[in-house]
């Protein structure tokens, strides 16, 4: 019977009941603890960045440790990690950011803002274009960048991505880079946080898209050069930055994005890990790792994500 150890205890309320039915569900008997337990005989490992466990040496029987979290930067560097580590892609997590990023995509398109908030009652009837003449570059073209091009494609608006590898009906490289940049009225960053990525949005790049365009970060804070996105929203180059993500969270009370005009800041919640869900994800790789099965969302190591 396998002894999971589920290292996160600040979210065990919510799993307490979802990772115990998800394990019933594929007929897995298992033994979870969310104590230490002796390290030696730990088959799995449920981890999310704010679990204590920083020291994976001991943990020499381990098949594998299985994140709840999508962005896996704050362990892929941890060198005491020699285990498999997979990471969450899971349906519901998908379903919220696709919904998070169609409402602020939209919310930009059709100018909500001006008709939501509008203290002098001014009757201002600007019609936004259709949806066909607004493109939109996605960066990061994985679980969830596609899910999101499908779903902003569906509602006509002409969609670029960009992603790492060359595949089809996708940019790459620098000068995929280049070409997203220059053609997007909007753009969504959903590339993880590794040294390839950090500050890709720099002073350089922002100027290479069209004036009054509109930054929207679901992915990482470090994906963008803060400085410089604060300098092109000031020149006016920049029409609006939704972001989601930062640096530094909670975004520090006096950081210039609380009070920018045309920063919008989300609490880091376009897209929630829920946990009945999330648990049966876990639960199929604990089911692979039982009979010898490859596992599923496993991070490469040398990418970092
Ligand atoms: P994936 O690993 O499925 O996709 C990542 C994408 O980024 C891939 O298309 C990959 O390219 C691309 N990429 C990676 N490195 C580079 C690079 N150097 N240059 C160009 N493209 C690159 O991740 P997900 O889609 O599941 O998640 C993306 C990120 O979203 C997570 O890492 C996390 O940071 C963030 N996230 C945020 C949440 C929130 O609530 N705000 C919730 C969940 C995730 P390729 O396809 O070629 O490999
Ligand atoms: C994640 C996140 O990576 O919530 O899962 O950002």
């Amino acid at each position: 019977m396998p002894l999971i150890f589920f290292a996160a205890p600040s979210l065990w309320p919510e799993y307490e009941v979802a990772l115990p039915a998800a394990l019933a569900e594929a007929g897995i008997e298992a033994t979870v603890v969310t104590e230490a337990p002796e390290p030696g005989l730990v088959d799995y490992i449920v981890y999310a960045p704010s679990a204590p466990l920083q020291d994976f040496t001991p943990f020499t029987r381990t098949k594998a440790v299985l994140s709840l979290w999508a962005g896996v930067e704050r362990i892929v560097g941890n060198a005491t990690l020699t285990q498999p580590l997979c990471r969450m892609v899971d349906p519901s997590l998908t379903e919220g950011m696709v919904e998070w990023v169609a409402g602020h995509v939209l919310r930009h398109h059709l100018g909500m803002d001006r008709h939501i908030v509008n203290p002098g009652h001014v009757w201002n009837p600007v019609c936004p274009p259709l949806a066909r003449e607004r493109r939109v570059t996605i960066l990061g073209m994985g679980a969830l960048g596609t899910a999101c091009a499908e779903a902003l494609r569906a509602l006509n608006f002409p969609v670029t991505g960009w992603s790492r590898t060359a595949k089809p009906g996708c940019l790459h490289g620098d000068a995929g880079l280049e070409a997203a940049l220059r053609s997007a009225a909007i753009v969504v960053t959903l590339l993880p946080k590794t040294p390839e990525t950090e500050n890709l949005l720099n002073a350089a790049r922002l100027a290479l898209l069209p004036a009054g365009a509109v930054i929207v970060n679901p992915g990482r804070g470090a994906l963008i050069d803060d400085a410089a996105l604060l300098a092109a929203l000031d020149a006016g180059h920049i029409g609006h930055a939704t972001l989601d993500v930062f640096r530094v969270e909670p975004l520090p009370a006096d950081h210039p994005y609380w009070s920018h005009p045309r920063v919008t800041v989300t609490p880091h919640i376009a897209a929630d890990t829920r946990a009945s869900s999330a648990a049966r994800v876990i639960v199929e790789n604990i089911r692979r790792g039982e009979a010898g099965e490859p596992f599923i969302n496993l991070v490469d190591r040398s990418r970092g994500y």
